[in-house]
């Protein structure tokens, strides 16, 4: 697909995050924003995934470890037409099945139910060994942020798919250097997450998160990577596209103003 048509699918999902997280006066914006660019790819070009086969297990999957962001994941469903755009509006209100953390019994297209962080990646473990034991082709990719890292369980996860020699697997890392209420590195800083994970025996590749063509290049040798699963360090900023929410921790789960809405959505439409 073309990086223009790419990014304008971006923008519209920007714009919906934002909506989303206005109308329900609660939710992630900050992570949302800057896993964007990664999630769009992967539904529009990279994964085999469309309304007929969202249903079946026939297909590559998704498992949004770090599920605060349901925001974004709850948009991109609705680009790509499984759920009704009007339905955004229901979220985190009573009753709907778009609850502020992703349920895999409600919704078509999530895979996993996530929110507490850390237990994604293991799942996806596990659909990945699954694969290879139906022999199913299919590829299974996994979202985890540098500030859900500092969970034991990713490392247990990250242990077996080595382990199971899962090539079939492939982690993206939103390394946007913030998390909750600051900074990774003064949280328990992480890093260097790329050294650790090569010495986990993953195939590691940088990218920059909010280019295309760089992320397309990431997931391409990852397919093409045997043996081992593959990291790619998406390397992004919080908040992207929304200039007063960049860089900054303080979006990370607030919700904007109806003003800070209207410029949020004028600058998107910019673009
Ligand atoms: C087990 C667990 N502990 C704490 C939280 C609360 N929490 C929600 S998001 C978050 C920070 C996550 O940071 P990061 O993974 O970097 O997310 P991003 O910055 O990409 O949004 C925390 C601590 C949680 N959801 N689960």
């Amino acid at each position: 697909m073309e990086n223009e048509i790419l990014k304008q699918h971006a923008n519209h999902i920007r714009i919906n995050i934002l909506k989303e997280v206005a109308n329900a006066n609660s939710g992630h914006p900050g992570g949302s924003l800057s896993s964007a660019d990664i999630v769009t790819l992967l539904y529009f070009e990279i994964m085999d995934i469309n309304q007929d086969n969202v249903r079946s297990i026939d297909r590559d999957r998704f498992v949004l470890s770090k599920g605060h962001v349901s925001p974004l994941l709850y948009a991109v469903l609705s680009e790509k037409g499984f759920i009704p755009e009007e339905e955004l509006m229901t979220f985190r209100k009573i009753n709907s099945r778009l609850q502020g953390h992703p349920n895999m019994n409600l919704v078509p297209g999530v895979d996993m139910s996530t929110g507490s962080l850390g237990q994604g990646l293991a799942a996806a473990d596990g659909m990945a060994i699954a694969n290879k034991l139906s022999k199913n082709d299919h590829r299974v990719y996994c979202l985890v942020g540098d500030g859900e890292s500092e969970e034991g369980e990713i490392w247990e996860a990250a242990m077996a798919a080595h382990h199971y020699k899962s090539d079939n697997l492939c982690m993206i890392l939103d390394s946007n250097g913030l998390q909750i209420d600051g900074k990774v590195e003064d949280v328990i800083g992480p890093n260097p997450l790329d050294q650790k994970m090569e010495a986990f025996g993953w195939h590691v590749i940088h990218a920059d998160g909010h280019d295309f063509d760089d992320l397309r290049k990431a997931f391409k040798e990852a397919e093409n990577t045997k043996g081992v699963p593959t990291c790619i360090v998406a390397h992004t900023i919080k908040g992207k596209g929304v200039s007063y929410m960049e860089n900054q921790a303080g979006w990370h789960g607030k919700a904007p103003n109806a003003e800070q809405l209207k410029q949020a959505i004028e600058e998107l439409e910019a673009e």
